[in-house]
């Protein structure tokens, strides 16, 4: 097993602090390094039938704050659509996007994101993103967050994803993104 496999199954368990710390570190490593995502096989890719999801993670969130953003990076081998999110921090979950309206960022909630065969949907920041709201307390840095993603096939039959993300990066109040 090289460092790298190591890493990425620490990551994926979450069980330590000293896992955690690998892990942010590792993401900082990848994200330097260019920022693109759409690799064939991330290193923390998480999978279920077709899909395929990578750099999950939520932005912290302070006691004091209602909502906070969830990104991730959706692969489908099949033609899918992202229809809903659920997680135990957040009494409500939305999948948004993001766009200007004049000068204004505006946010609003999607029935459905449309996910085609091969191509990386990245959700990120002043992007389409997950709309945790209504949170249950404070998100807290090097915490793992359930995500509950529910895809749709073109037939109708539902996928339920049950997806790690890990709590990294500024927190919300310093990016305005997430003010609602
Ligand atoms: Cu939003």
């Amino acid at each position: 097993m090289d460092l790298k496999t190591t890493v990425a199954l620490v990551c994926w368990t979450g069980l330590s602090i000293l896992g955690l710390a690998a892990c942010s570190r590792h993401d900082e490593h990848a994200a330097s390094a260019g920022g693109t995502v759409a690799v064939a096989t991330p290193a923390d890719a998480q999978t279920q039938g077709p899909i395929t999801v990578s750099n999950a993670w939520v932005r912290p969130a302070l006691a004091e704050q209602d909502a906070t953003g969830g990104y991730l990076t959706i692969q489908s081998s099949e033609k899918l659509a992202l229809v809903g999110v659920s997680t135990p921090v957040a009494e409500v979950a939305e999948v948004h996007e993001m766009r200007m309206d004049g000068d204004v960022m505006r946010m609003r909630m999607l029935e459905r994101l449309e996910i085609e065969p091969g191509k990386a949907l990245e959700l990120k920041p002043g992007s389409n993103h997950l709309m945790l709201m209504a949170l249950k307390g404070a998100v807290e840095a090097g915490q793992q967050v359930d995500l509950n993603l529910l895809f749709e096939k073109p037939d109708g039959t539902k996928i339920d994803m049950p997806v790690k993300a890990t709590v990294r990066g500024p927190a919300g109040a310093a990016s305005g993104a997430h003010q609602h």
